[in-house]
């Protein structure tokens, strides 16, 4: 017999293996709104087996994917800077290894924990991020770590037009002003990504995919909806697109399981998971 342990739908490798860990940091403690996201990757560990490991869309298969499932972290719920201080050494320990961290959130705060460890490895790093929110203020009610202020935060570390922004279509007027002087917003959807694209070719890129970029409509199960996001087919599209590139780090954020009666929102974000991860194994797996 060998030990009977649940592993994301086809992330069964070994450490030594694969060439992609993936991992949960369950983390919500600076949460805004609804709290939750705690729970996302323990109920889409389970829920993944609700899907096919084949992709139609990609021809490839999780079954011939080198992936291991390093499992969720244990992180401080009242203390973000030690939560995210795990994070950064967990992350660090995969890239030591040369593997690609995929870490699944949490709040959108976790990050800026796993960013810290790839911009240490990768000093040109530059960062797209996907979702619904601008995350620039400078703080939130006073703290500066937030999921409100991740990519403030994210931009300390990397500085100017290195952060591209899709699909943001809420914040305050003082975050748009501020993000138009040092970061690169593109709102509501994902137009001039193709041009982001060419123009990222041969640099490390950072990935972090807030799924509340979705429209509430196919993604209703987070903690701080917004009206007039991007269909599932469109942030499919966009996701083929960033996996073109030299992508050294991502993250997929902001399932809240609480808040997903139906079990469609977590659906959605494991296809995403699932097409991610075929597409940045698919040099090697074809
Ligand atoms: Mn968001």
């Amino acid at each position: 017999m060998e030990r009977n342990v649940e592993t994301f739908l086809g992330c069964d490798k070994t450490f030594e293996e694969a060439r992609i860990v993936v991992f949960g940091a369950p983390f919500d403690s600076t949460t805004s709104y609804r709290p939750g996201t705690r729970f996302a990757s323990r109920t889409m560990r389970a829920e993944s087996y609700g899907l096919e490991s084949y992709s139609p869309y990609q021809d490839l298969d999780l079954e011939d994917a080198a992936v291991f499932d390093g499992g969720d972290l244990e992180l401080c719920f009242g203390d973000a800077s030690m939560a995210l201080r795990d994070i950064t050494n967990f992350t660090a320990e995969i890239l030591d290894k040369s593997k690609l961290p995929l870490m699944i959130g949490g709040e959108h705060l976790v990050t800026l924990g796993a960013v810290r460890a790839v911009a240490a490895k990768y000093p040109d790093l530059h960062i797209i991020h996907f979702d619904a929110h601008a995350d620039l203020r400078d703080d939130y009610l006073g703290a500066k770590l937030s999921h409100a202020t991740v990519l403030r935060r994210v931009w300390e570390i990397v500085g100017d037009g290195r952060i591209y922004q899709f699909g943001i279509r809420s914040g305050e007027r003082a975050e748009f002003e501020w993000g138009r002087q040092h970061v690169v917003t593109r709102r509501f959807d994902f137009e001039g990504l193709e041009q982001v694209i060419g123009n990222l070719k041969g640099k490390p890129v950072y990935f972090t995919l807030d799924l509340d970029v979705l429209d509430p409509s196919c993604f209703p199960g987070t903690g701080t909806p917004e009206a007039g996001g991007v269909t599932f087919l469109q942030l499919l599209d966009a996701v083929m697109k960033v996996g073109e590139l030299d992508i050294v780090g991502c993250d997929i954020n902001e399932l809240s399981p609480l808040l997903d009666a139906s079990g469609a929102s977590t659906a959605v974000a494991l296809k995403i998971f699932r097409e991610l991860l075929l597409k940045l194994e698919a040099r090697h797996i074809r």
